[in-house]
Order: C-alpha cells, then sequence, then structure tokens
C-alpha cells in the first residue's frame, strides 16, 4: 500500500491530486496522510511525500520513498525530487502536474501556481495552455492580478476547507477537485465545491474580525490573534493586502505554542530560523515563511523581532 503524504495546502493538495490519479488509472492502492506541518515521518518504504520540506526516514536504510519538493532544504536520503536544484522554482503542482496531469486539468495546476505566488515562475507556455481552454481565469499572467481573480477565489476556498476541518478539510478539498469539471463549476460551487464555497464566506468573515487588531510599527505589523480555527495563511495573505510596503507577522495561539507566518520580505525564512532559535522552529521560502515558538517564550521572541528591526 502506498502512502501519499502531502502538504495540507494548495499546494500540497493539488500536488496529491494530481499523483493520486495517476496512482487510480494503474488502481495502484494508497492512503492519504495530510501533513498540517511541515515535518513528516516515513515509516517502511512505499511512502510518497509532495510539498513537506523536512521528510525523514525512520529507517534511513528505506530507500525506496520519493519526495517531491520545492522547498530550500537538503537532499533527503531517498528518491528526491526538487526543481530548485535544477535553477527552477516552480511549485510541487506544477512538476506533478508536468509528470502525470493531463491539459484538461491544467486549471487545477493554475490554483496551486497562483496560491503558491509562483504565476511567473512556471513557463509561459502553461499560461497558454490554460489559457487556450478557460481565458477568462487568465486575464493576464501578472502574479497580483490572478491572485485577485478567480484562481486566488478557487485557492481560497481550498484553504478555507483546511482552515475549518484541517486534515480532514484538506481530504475534503482533495475529493472535491477530483469531481470538479470545470473551473466555472468549482467556482460556482457545484457538487462537492458547494459546502467549500459556503466555508470560504464563513472564513472570511472571521478573517475580517481579526483585522484591525495589528500592531502596526515602522517596519513591520504584528498581529496576534486566537481562533478556534486554522486561520493564520488566510490571516497572512488579507494582511498582505492592507499593508503591502511592510513586513507581516502573523501569530495565532494554539494550546501551548503560538504559530507564526512571515510575509512580504525577504530571505524569511532565513529570518524566522533565526527568531525562533532555541524557543521553537520556522523554515518555508524567502518570501513566505512559518515557524512555532513555545507560548511561554512569546516576550522574547517579541524582544527578538524588535531587536531585528532596530538593526534594520
Ligand atoms: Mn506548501
Amino acid at each position: 500500500m502506498i502512502k501519499l503524504h502531502f502538504h495540507a495546502d494548495c499546494d500540497g493538495i493539488v500536488s496529491a491530486f494530481f499523483v493520486s490519479g495517476e496512482l487510480d488509472r494503474l488502481e495502484i492502492p494508497y492512503s492519504l496522510y495530510p501533513s498540517l506541518g511541515s515535518t513528516v515521518e516515513l515509516s517502511g518504504k512505499g511512502n510518497i511525500s509532495l510539498d513537506i520540506s523536512n521528510t525523514i526516514p525512520v529507517n534511513p536504510k528505506s530507500k525506496w520513498n520519493l519526495s517531491i519538493d520545492h522547498h530550500i532544504s537538503d537532499r533527503s536520503p531517498i528518491l528526491y525530487s526538487n526543481p530548485r536544484n535544477s535553477g527552477f522554482e516552480w511549485p510541487v503542482c506544477f512538476t506533478t502536474y508536468a509528470l502525470f496531469g493531463d491539459t484538461s486539468e491544467s486549471w487545477k495546476a493554475a490554483i496551486a501556481v497562483v496560491a503558491d505566488w509562483c504565476a511567473e515562475k512556471v513557463p509561459p507556455s502553461f499560461w497558454d495552455t490554460v489559457k487556450s481552454r478557460w481565458p477568462d481565469i487568465v486575464p493576464e499572467v501578472n502574479q497580483k492580478t490572478l491572485v485577485e481573480h478567480q484562481l486566488g477565489e478557487m485557492a481560497i476556498m481550498i484553504d478555507s476547507t483546511v482552515s475549518l476541518d484541517r486534515a480532514k478539510g484538506a481530504i475534503y478539498a482533495l475529493s472535491a477537485l477530483k469531481a470538479a469539471k470545470s473551473p466555472k463549476e468549482f467556482l460556482e460551487g457545484k457538487g462537492k465545491a458547494g459546502k467549500m464555497k459556503k466555508i470560504k464566506d464563513q472564513m472570511l468573515k472571521e478573517v475580517d474580525f481579526v483585522l484591525g487588531n495589528e500592531r502596526v510599527s515602522d517596519k513591520f505589523i504584528l498581529l496576534r490573534f486566537e481562533s478556534p480555527h486554522r486561520l493564520k495563511s488566510l490571516v497572512a495573505a488579507k494582511s498582505k493586502d492592507r499593508h503591502p510596503n511592510k513586513m507581516i507577522v502573523i501569530a495565532q495561539d494554539e494550546k501551548d505554542k503560538v504559530r507564526l507566518s512571515f510575509r512580504n520580505g525577504d530571505n524569511l525564512d532565513k529570518l524566522i530560523k533565526e527568531l525562533t532559535k532555541g524557543i521553537g522552529d520556522g523554515g518555508g521560502h524567502p518570501k513566505a515563511s512559518g515557524g512555532w515558538i513555545a507560548i511561554n517564550k512569546w516576550d522574547e521572541f517579541n524582544e527578538r523581532l524588535e531587536k531585528w528591526a532596530d538593526g534594520l
């Protein structure tokens, strides 16, 4: 039995769509393991890990596992694919689309390309393919335009479903993608997407409620909040629209941890690593990173953040 691990975000879910579609075609049985964090431990062999930067085989001798990723990270001691190593920055959804997809499903890859802020990182010919079938969803090949348009809206439907139902939401979103026939039907909420459309409206209301409580300083904005739902990434995305010229620090309290998202800046993967050192952990991309700290280390994190801002 193949164990399919995938990051519970747009990129991971769409990647799982393409890989599981190929397994379906060959009637190879598999089970699904959405991962809410960036670390997964693989037991035995036959694991496939998608968009999870820290993929660790429990037994390092079990090489018959596969990781397809796009984060800056060390090569795992298993079959490993990362376009960064060959000079490309496209997300996992694009790699898996190129490997196993069909042009009739290119719009699904496009959702996660936009969600991962990579519209201009994938080849222009990809957009020609999408546009030739669905001109409406690609008004122009411009990341900012696309994220505010229909592809961005579909990405929020997927992210909201994960915010509400976490791992279960990720599996639901995957099944809705499998059932979806066209971007139009998906956007209109036909079939399984209907529930996701409602969840999107509910989550966006909660995000609006949280926005406005941010502390705005010269160099960054800091927004710390509590919610029963995993809103951190949605709140980060909306804060970016509100404060396009400042670094964004989003902090969501969760039992004994505070989960963090950094947006709008450079080398944010290195910065979050530095600021959480010894009190938590962090990583991700230069332009968007995430992590956590122990809740009782909040003051220390705050001091480090201020000190870093003073040094700029
Ligand atoms: Mn991801």
